[in-house]
């Protein structure tokens, strides 16, 4: 008698433990929510669960881009209510069948192979969600492909293990650097592990950036990647792919290499700072001065600019 009692104390307990962790999850998510759209951002700003992952993140990254919003509309609202209703119903049939007609309950049971209406209705059914998913689908995906009238265009090579970032000089730019991994074992207080570098792509905010992405002539594939922009493109040897992005709000933006490219895959990060279109110029201007000796022939449709490092 006693020991029901405690067994259903502890019971509650774990059940009320489990709903308060809920409860504090879900907190946090809505709380990322309302930074993300409510909180005023200067361009030093690195927003946890939007410049990169929140620990203990559960979601995907909050956006910064009017993709990435509309990526996270496309998951959250068209694909995972899709399929959580059928996981649902596929494990309601399961039980029904388990219980409806296992042998205690079915004894003897039909001798059916055969039935013309169910097997159009399973064939036809699936096929109408993947039609109803298709069709914001490929609108989202032609949204991502076809690059708007761009403000910059920015090219990205990746490196063995690190990044450079070219300016056009008919931008205002002219010049290009590599984007480093910062010393470890030195890590200022500041600054994030793994994801700091010590120079940062800076782009203005609000406006079209064309990304051009390639890789080391010599190099091997990488994958430039920024969650919160939602950009994902790869990096490959001798060939230039193109992407986009349009920061709605100033920040530092981190993302990673995604393609398994050798020993520092991990170690290779992306950093963006996204600023006002005065301190882009006068980031401009002082950049200008900082890399000219990287001026070189710097063409923005060369795929294949020798390795050049700092
Ligand atoms: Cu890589």
């Amino acid at each position: 008698m006693r020991q029901g009692q405690i067994g259903a104390q502890a019971r509650h307990t774990i059940v009320a433990r489990g709903a308060a962790r809920l409860a504090k999850g879900a907190a946090f998510v809505s709380g990322l929510v309302t930074t993300a759209a409510f909180a005023q951002v200067t361009p030093d700003q690195v927003t946890e669960g939007m410049s990169h992952s929140a620990p203990g993140q559960l979601s995907m990254m909050q956006p910064a881009t009017p993709i990435a919003t509309e990526m996270q509309f496309f998951h959250n609202v068209i694909l995972l209510p899709i399929i959580i209703i059928i996981s649902l119903f596929v494990l309601a049939l399961l039980v029904y069948v388990v219980y409806r007609f296992n042998e205690t309950a079915n004894p003897t049971p039909s001798r059916t192979t055969h039935h013309t209406g169910l097997e159009v209705a399973w064939t036809a059914v699936p096929l109408m969600i993947l039609v109803i998913i298709a069709i914001p689908s490929f609108r989202l995906l032609t949204r991502q492909m076809t690059i708007p009238t761009s403000d910059m265009t920015l090219k990205v090579t990746g490196k063995q293990w690190y990044w450079t970032y070219t300016y056009a000089k008919d931008q205002n730019g002219g010049f290009e650097f590599d984007s480093n991994l910062l010393d470890q074992e030195k890590l200022p207080a500041d600054k994030l592990r793994l994801l700091d570098v010590d120079n940062e792509a800076v782009v203005p905010v609000g406006k079209v950036v064309r990304l051009q992405i390639t890789a080391d002539a010599v190099g091997v594939i990488h994958s430039f990647t920024i969650p919160a922009f939602g950009v994902r493109m790869d990096a490959v040897p001798g060939r230039l792919n193109e992407t986009w992005f349009k920061a709605d709000r100033e920040g530092v933006y981190y993302g990673q290499c995604s393609k398994l490219c050798g020993k520092d895959h991990a170690f290779m990060p992306i950093a963006f700072r996204v600023v006002s279109e005065k301190d882009y110029q006068a980031w401009l201007n002082t950049a200008k001065a900082k890399y000219a000796s990287n001026a070189g022939p710097v063409t923005l449709a060369d795929a294949s600019i020798p390795a050049q490092r700092q």
